[in-house]
């Protein structure tokens, strides 16, 4: 090491793994059980909406491949993982039946991760609906919170003894934004007082997973995943700030104050309530959201939320749209990654900690998701080895931030790459890749990159220089 060198050391103990989820990795087998769920049946009508029209049975076969899979998470030095449960591969009608394919498969997969000494997260919900729920009004109907506090306790009764820590949801404002407001996601509504209920039955379901895990092992701790980013006002005018403040209820306060702090910001209720769009709410259920809040928290960060004041006004009788309260600043000069066309902002991981540290107690928290998508990766391919100095590049600089963060006081005890290997995308399928390792779609052959060798040898030194 030279003297000018910094070395970034994290804390003893600091987690370093990859986050990945059931929809996006498992992919379906003949016979294997899985019921349909709502990207299965969405692809089924609509495969012209999905890039190249590769739907959600051709994940990258973790299904298959997972033993060959987890080697590669040792091999790129993996002390933590992440991945989930998909609700409709366990209980294939979303209630009932439980798939015994699936309780041999998920305990495979959780037991091999375990006998490697790596640290297990399990997430509940990673945007996947069985499809019968859905057919059943999905998360407009409040009585899907009971099938999925079902769900939930099945789940820690059958693997609590193999997971280390479980997650109720990931991303949950996506399938509000995406499904009822925006139109990129199944069932496609633009309908902002059902989005409010989705979301508002959505927090309901997790505050009852948390207590559902409480009472299967006290001991047991619980999260939920939030894409968290403090949102940028343009300037100073106040109408920037306003639309600033109001994007940040919608968009994270909105999960992250019931999930952490058991209640709504005030200013969140009567903005819903002023714009007639208030779920149906009770004291009872009010209080299973202030008496199970999560043990910590999973924070997904990609890009900053930057916004200004709404052009749009809204009239009565109009859709209402988030638009009517703000709208999005492209601002110039912004870092930018060409190969997926988001901005790139590493200090945004700082004021998330930040904010963590100052307004939500300080509660232990962990990167669950942070990566660079990059769109025809291969051109990147030299030796057989993809040199993706890029990614590397992208995590030590949010590495960077997030190691001040912690010697200021943020109280973050891991760091989880999006994803350990190339994987299926939702809309976008295979378009952006984001994985250590590089997956072939003709052969499914696994490589590592050059990022994943990189991400070992961070992972043993707990650290880094540069
Ligand atoms: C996050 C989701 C992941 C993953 C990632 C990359 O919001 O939690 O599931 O999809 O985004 O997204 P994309 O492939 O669209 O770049």
């Amino acid at each position: 090491m030279t003297e000018d060198k910094v070395v970034y050391h994290f804390p003893e103990g600091f987690l370093w793994g990859t986050s990945t989820s059931g929809p996006q990795s498992e992919g379906t087998e003949l016979g294997d059980g899985k019921g349909q769920n709502n990207w299965d049946y969405w692809y089924s009508i609509e495969p012209e909406r999905f890039h190249g029209e590769i739907g959600p049975e051709r994940t990258s076969t973790f299904y298959k491949n997972f033993k060959k899979d987890i080697e590669l998470l040792v091999e790129t030095g993996h002390t933590v993982f992440r991945t989930s449960i998909q609700w409709s591969r366990l209980l294939p009608k979303g209630i009932g039946e439980v798939n015994q394919e699936a309780v041999t498969f998920y305990r495979s997969v959780f037991s091999l991760i375990k006998e490697k000494g790596i640290q297990l997260f399990v997430n509940l919900y990673h945007f996947d609906l069985p499809y019968a729920l859905q057919e059943q009004g999905g998360w407009e109907n409040k009585d899907i919170v009971w099938a999925y506090e079902a769900y939930a306790r099945t789940c820690f009764e059958l693997f609590d003894d193999l997971v280390d820590r479980w997650i109720t949801f990931n991303e949950p404002i996506v399938p509000v934004e995406c499904g009822y407001l925006g139109d990129y996601h199944y069932p496609c509504k633009v309908d902002a007082k059902a989005a409010v209920a989705v979301a508002y039955h959505t927090q309901l379901a997790s505050s009852l997973a948390v207590k559902a895990c409480h009472e299967v092992n006290p001991e047991k701790k619980i999260a939920i995943v939030l894409n968290l980013t403090p949102a940028y006002p343009r300037s100073e005018h106040p109408d920037d700030v306003k639309a600033a403040k109001i994007a940040e209820l919608f968009q994270t306060k909105s999960f992250l104050d019931p999930s952490v702090l058991g209640e709504y910001p005030r200013d969140l209720v009567d903005l819903i309530e002023e714009y007639g769009l208030s779920p149906e709410t009770s004291e009872e259920e009010l209080a299973i959201i202030r008496e199970n809040r999560v043990d910590f928290l999973g924070v997904n960060y990609y890009q900053p939320l930057r916004v200004q004041a709404p052009t749009k006004v809204w009239k009565e009788g109009e859709v209402l749209t988030p638009e009517h309260f703000f709208a999005p600043y492209d601002m110039p000069g912004k870092k930018i990654n060409p190969h997926r066309g988001w901005e790139i902002y590493e200090k945004g991981i700082y004021d998330i900690a930040i904010n963590i540290r100052d307004q939500y107690n300080n509660i232990e928290w962990l990167v669950t998701e942070n990566g660079m998508g990059v769109e025809g990766e291969v051109a990147f391919r030299q030796d057989e080895v993809i040199q993706d100095d890029y990614r590397i590049e992208f995590i030590e600089d949010h590495l960077i931030e997030l190691h001040r963060a912690i010697e200021e006081g943020a109280n973050c005890k891991g760091y989880m790459l999006w994803t350990f290997i190339d994987c299926w995308s939702w809309l976008n399928a295979y378009k952006n890749r984001y994985g250590l390792v590089e997956l072939d779609l003709e052969t499914q052959e696994r490589r590592i990159k050059k990022s994943g060798r990189w991400f070992k040898a961070l992972s043993d030194a707990n650290g880094f220089s540069r």
